[in-house]
């Protein structure tokens, strides 16, 4: 134990940090800042303004988020007591470096978040405590025990599974850094178990509320410090169970704001929800459609709904005026580059706002993860690189190459001038739905251009030097081998 913790009964200090993670910080500074109104990082980490509000009494904490400064966290044992870093998979190789480093300075460390949690024992590998699982089951207990002098080496949620979603400390941030500054999460876990989704494996299928009068008081609290009338919900599934969505809509529709936030498909099940919602200032939904086709949804384990109905529940939606966000998956073993080229003339046919085409990422802690380790497809345990941008494993119907261009490709001809006009018309003007369009198509031509790159079209796909092309426009002057890495050292530590 270390002697600043053993010594007194005084304060004891924490340091929260956020480690840097490519996609959401200013990487690319020019893009990313075209993009996001020159704020410095896309989302505020709310999974530490968590921590914080869960540090027993007695800690005195503070966070640093290194995605919002332009050099990078130097470790410093002074004035700390203990680090706490939380990491999604794309942040883990940051957050062990830092975590070894305060462990050399003789500073206790706790790893938390998705990635700890799915790999305890590599995370013990750099940590004196991994906390798997909500910070509000685990936290409190192994800070107190870290006080004592007793702590595990885990802490584990399912053994405090009702422990109630906290209220963060935003106070602890700084809110202009962000585009999305105040993000609002309302519950946690999802009743459904898609093969590919790191939420069931990891939070449960067990769908757990916060309290409404929590939201709702965090709600008017924002809208008073920050003067906004603008929320993001930050749920995998808000409307896990509709009844309690209906309630949530119910009471935060006297607070007058505008919200968007991410659900399934089902809400088109219940039209006094959808009503609700509508009511309550929803303007826009993420939905997690993956594709629309029926046997890479199977593939998938996408078993609560189906393909063929996606039309018509989608138009049900709109109908009650929420802007539709598509988000596909490509990469499925059931699909090459045509069914790609499908999923977006479908995005367009349905008339979407916006949508997404991240490449298929066997997450650690999935079933997913597990099939490829077991078919030896996996390319690489190199966690930068599992970021939806990269081909981490052997796909079965394309090659890397082309599935990574097939990505490109979607991107830009889905937000094409042409594509935007014909899916949000001219009329009714979606002001937002145009400058979101707008400022990704900029991005990308900004991108293609200073590279001298030909952005990515699907007919790429179809000339008679079709894989020099895909190599020009991806900037590859080789196709990469079969196989680029070998499975990594790090196969030990995952055989939990
Ligand atoms: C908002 C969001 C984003 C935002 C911002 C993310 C961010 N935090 O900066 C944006 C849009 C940028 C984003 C991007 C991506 N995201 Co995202 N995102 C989310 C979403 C919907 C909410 C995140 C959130 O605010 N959660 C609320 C907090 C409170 O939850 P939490 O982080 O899990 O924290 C709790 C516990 O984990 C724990 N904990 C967390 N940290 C710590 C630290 C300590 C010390 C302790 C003790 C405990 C602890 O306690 C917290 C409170 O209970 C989640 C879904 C989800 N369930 O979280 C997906 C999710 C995190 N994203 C995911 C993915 C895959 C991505 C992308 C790779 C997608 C893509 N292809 O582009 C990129 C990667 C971005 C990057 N930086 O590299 C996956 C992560 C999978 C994984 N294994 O890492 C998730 C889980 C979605 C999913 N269902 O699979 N994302
Ligand atoms: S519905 Fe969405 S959040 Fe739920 S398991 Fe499937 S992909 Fe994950």
């Amino acid at each position: 134990m270390s002697s600043t913790l053993q010594s007194s009964a005084r304060l004891r200090r924490l340091r929260l940090i956020n480690p840097r993670s490519r996609l959401s910080t200013i990487a690319m500074p020019e893009i990313i800042r075209k993009m996001t109104f020159s704020r410095k990082a896309v989302f505020m980490p709310l999974n530490l303004a968590i921590c914080a509000a869960v540090a027993p009494d007695g800690w005195n904490v503070e966070i640093v988020d290194e995605n919002v400064t332009n050099v990078p966290h130097q470790p410093d044992a002074t004035g700390v007591d203990a680090v706490g870093i939380g990491a999604m998979t794309t942040q883990a190789r940051r957050a062990y470096e830092l975590a070894d480093a305060y462990r050399q300075l003789g500073v206790k460390v706790i790893l938390g978040g998705i990635h700890p949690s799915a790999l305890p024992q590599e995370a013990a590998l750099h940590a004196d405590i991994v906390c798997k699982g909500d910070a509000e089951a685990t936290l409190p207990r192994a800070l107190a025990d870290l006080a004592a002098g007793t702590e595990k080496a885990i802490y584990d949620w399912q053994d405090n599974p009702d422990a109630p979603i906290a209220t963060p400390r935003k106070d602890l941030l700084n809110a202009s850094d962000y585009l999305v500054f105040n993000p609002i999460q309302t519950t946690r876990g999802c009743p459904h178990g898609c093969a590919f989704c790191t939420t069931p494996a990891i939070f449960g299928r067990k769908f757990r509320r916060r309290a409404i009068s929590d939201i709702v008081e965090e709600i008017r609290s924002a809208k008073a410090n920050f003067n906004s009338r603008l929320f993001i919900f930050s749920d995998d599934d808000l409307a896990g169970s509709h009844r309690w969505a209906r309630e949530l809509c119910e009471a935060i529709r006297p607070l007058g704001i505008r919200w968007a936030g991410q659900c399934d498909i089902l809400i088109s099940d219940s039209e006094p929800l959808l009503a609700a919602m509508r009511d309550s200032g929803c303007i826009g939904l993420i939905l997690g459609l993956e594709s629309p086709k029926a046997d890479a949804l199977a593939w998938a384990g996408k078993r609560y709904v189906r393909a063929e109905e996606y039309l018509t529940r989608i138009a049900k939606i709109q109908s009650y005026g929420i802007s539709l966000w598509g988000s596909f998956i490509f990469g499925f073993d059931t699909d090459d580059w045509r069914d790609c080229m499908k999923a977006v003339r479908f995005a367009q046919r349905a008339q979407l706002c916006m949508s997404c085409y991240p490449i298929l990422t066997p997450y650690p802690g999935t079933a997913l993860f597990e099939q490829y380790r077991r078919e030896d497809r996996l390319l690489t345990t190199d966690w930068d690189q599992y970021n939806g941008a990269t081909v981490v494993f052997q796909p079965k119907r394309m090659t890397s190459e082309h599935l990574r261009h097939a990505q490109m490709a979607a991107f830009h001809e889905f937000y094409s001038l042409r594509s935007a006009l014909q899916r949000l018309k001219a009329w009714p003007f979606k002001r937002n739905s145009w400058l979101a369009n707008l400022a990704i198509y900029r991005g990308m031509k900004y991108y293609y251009d200073k590279r001298r790159r030909p952005l990515p079209r699907f007919a790429d796909f179809t000339v008679s030097d079709a894989d020099a092309r895909i190599a020009a426009s991806l900037g590859d002057p080789t196709p990469t081998p079969h196989r680029q890495v070998a499975w990594a050292p790090l196969t030990e530590t995952i055989k939990q």
